[in-house]
C-alpha cells in the first residue's frame, strides 16, 4: 500500500480564507527536489522545522503568491517521511496551481487520509490514534470532540492494553498448564481469573457502544392523536415555524424531520401524521408512517391533549405494549394545560410521569427540552471516541468471552479456553490496527478527508 510517491493536498478547506496550506509528503530526497521548483528557495537556505519566506511558483515557474515554507525532515514530521508545507494565501486558484504544478513535477494528489495512513504505516501513531484524529476532525458538537481527543490521548488504547496484559498472562498459565499436562494448574483460580477477563471485555463492549452512540444523532418522534398539539411542539423545540400547525384534526401527514441540537447531543425529531382511524387515503398513508417510526426512535413523545375526554389506557390502544412498558424510550405529555384551571388527569400512568404542558408556555419548552435530554443517552464524562469498526469486532470479541464463559462454568476445558483466548487476542489487535489487511487500510483511510 506504501509507495515511495511524493503525495500532495492541500491541508486546509478550499475556498475563500486568510490563509491555505498545501501539504507534500515524501522521501526525503523527492521532497528536496520540490523545494527549489516550487519556490524562489534553494535547498541550503532551508532550515527543517524553520519558517522562510518565499515566493511560490506555477509550473512554468511564474510567481503566482508568497508566504511561508516550512520542511519537516523525516522521521521528524506527522507522516514520519520528509513533509513540505507551503502556506499562502487563502482561495481558489493559489492552492490548485501549486498542486498542478507539484503534479507536474511527478507527485500524486493524496488520497482521503492517506497522510494519516503514512503516519501509521511509519509507526508514528497507532491506528486507533489516526481514526480518533479523523473523530475529531469531523466533530459536530462538544462531546464528540472531548471523546475524539480523549481518544488521541490513548484512553481507548489503554483500555484495550489493560485486557490484552491480562490475557496474555493468562494464556501464559493455561499453555503451561497444558505442556505439564495440568499438573500447574488450579481449576477453580484459572475459572476466577477467565471471569474477570470476561467481565472486563464486557465493560469495554458496552462502553464502546456509547462512544459509538455518541457520534450518532438521536432519534426522537412526536406521536399522538390529531390536534394534540405535536407540530405545536415541534415549531416550539425548533424554534422556527418548520410545520404546518391547525386546528382542524388532521393536518400533518408527511414525516417532518428536522435536527436540533440538545444540551451536547444531535437529535433528530420528526413529527407525524395524528394517529387516528381515517378513510382518507392519504392521511390514512400518513398514520401508517407515523407507526412505522415507533420502532426505529431512541424515545417517543407521545403528545395528548387535556382536553380529550379519553383516559390514557383508551388513548394508548394504538401504541405497542413493548414502548409502553419501556419507561426510557417514552415521554408521555398532557398538552394545552392552559386551557384549564385544574386538571384531573392521571399524572402517574403504568410507572410513567406524566407532564402537564402547555406548547405556549416558554418555560414548559425548556422543561421538555430538559426531560428530552434526561431520557436520550447523554455521552458520560469518560467517554471516548470509537467507530462501528471497534464495535463490530467487539461484539465478536464479547460473543467469543461470553461463550467460553458458560461452558466453563459446565466443564472446564484448558485447551479449549487457551484457544479462545487466542482467538480474542488476534481480534484485539485487530481492534488497535495490528496486522491489518491492504483492504482493511484502505476501509479505515477512506473515510478521511484529504489533505489529513
Ligand atoms: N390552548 C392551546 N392550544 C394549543 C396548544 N398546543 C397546540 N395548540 C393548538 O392546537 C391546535 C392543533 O395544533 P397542532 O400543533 O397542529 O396539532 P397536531 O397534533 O400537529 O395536529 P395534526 O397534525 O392534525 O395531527 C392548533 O390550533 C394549536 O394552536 C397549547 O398548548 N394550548
Ligand atoms: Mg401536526
Amino acid at each position: 500500500m506504501n509507495d515511495d510517491h511524493v503525495i500532495v493536498a492541500q491541508a486546509t478547506p478550499p475556498g475563500v480564507a486568510g490563509v491555505s496550506i498545501v501539504r507534500l509528503s515524501g522521501p526525503d530526497s523527492k521532497i528536496k527536489k520540490m523545494i527549489p521548483l516550487l519556490s524562489n528557495l534553494s535547498v541550503s537556505a532551508v532550515k527543517p522545522r524553520m519558517a522562510s519566506f518565499a515566493y511560490f511558483y506555477d509550473q512554468l515557474k511564474n510567481k503566482i503568491d508568497e508566504g511561508l515554507l516550512l520542511y519537516f525532515e523525516g522521521p521528524n514530521s506527522y507522516t514520519g517521511e520528509s513533509v513540505l508545507e507551503l502556506q499562502g494565501h487563502g482561495g481558489v486558484i493559489v492552492p490548485r496551481l501549486i498542486i498542478e504544478a507539484c503534479i507536474y513535477h511527478g507527485c500524486r494528489q493524496a488520497e482521503p487520509g492517506e497522510f494519516s495512513l503514512r503516519a501509521v504505516l511509519n509507526d508514528k501513531m497507532t491506528t486507533l490514534k489516526a481514526e480518533a484524529i479523523c473523530g475529531l476532525i469531523h466533530a459536530d458538537n462538544e462531546a464528540q470532540a472531548r471523546a475524539a481527543l480523549r481518544s488521541m490521548r490513548g484512553d481507548f488504547s489503554e483500555k484495550i492494553a489493560n485486557i490484552e496484559k491480562r490475557i496474555k498472562h493468562f494464556r501464559v498459565m493455561l499453555e503451561s498448564a497444558i505442556d505439564f499436562d495440568g499438573e500447574d494448574i488450579n481449576p477453580n483460580t484459572s475459572l476466577s481469573e477467565l471471569v474477570i477477563i470476561c467481565e472486563e471485555i464486557e465493560k469495554l463492549y458496552h462502553q464502546t457502544q456509547e462512544a459509538v452512540s455518541v457520534n450518532h444523532d438521536q432519534h426522537v418522534c412526536l406521536l399522538g392523536p390529531p390536534n394534540a398539539g405535536k407540530s405545536s411542539w415541534l415549531n416550539r423545540l425548533m424554534k422556527d415555524d418548520v410545520a404546518i400547525v391547525n386546528s382542524e384534526a388532521g393536518t400533518t401527514r408527511d414525516l417532518i424531520e428536522k435536527r436540533l441540537l440538545i444540551k451536547n447531543r444531535w437529535v433528530q425529531i420528526t413529527d407525524t401524521a395524528g394517529i387516528r382511524e381515517t378513510k382518507n387515503t392519504i392521511e390514512l398513508e400518513g398514520v401508517k408512517r407515523a407507526k412505522a417510526k415507533i420502532d426505529s426512535v431512541d424515545l417517543v413523545v407521545w403528545v395528548v391533549d387535556v382536553n380529550d375526554l379519553s383516559d390514557l389506557d383508551t388513548l394508548s390502544k394504538d401504541l405497542p405494549k413493548s414502548l409502553i412498558t419501556d419507561l426510557k424510550r417514552m415521554l408521555i405529555l398532557w398538552n394545552k394545560k392552559d386551557q384549564h384551571k385544574v386538571i384531573q388527569k392521571d399524572l402517574n400512568w403504568r410507572s410513567h410521569s406524566v407532564h402537564c404542558v402547555s406548547s405556549f408556555d416558554e418555560y414548559d419548552v425548556r422543561l421538555v427540552l430538559d426531560l428530552i435530554s434526561k431520557k436520550i443517552i447523554q455521552p458520560t464524562s469518560d467517554a471516548f471516541y470509537a467507530r462501528q469498526r471497534h464495535l463490530d469486532i467487539l461484539i465478536k470479541i464479547n460473543h467469543l468471552a461470553c461463550e467460553v464463559l458458560s461452558h466453563s462454568q459446565e466443564k472446564y476445558d484448558v485447551v479449549w479456553v487457551a484457544e479462545v483466548m487466542r482467538e480474542i487476542q488476534l481480534e484485539l489487535d485487530k481492534l488497535v490496527g495490528l496486522f491489518s489487511t491492504d483492504d482493511l487500510l484502505g476501509e479505515i483511510f477512506g473515510s478521511f478527508c484529504i489533505g489529513k
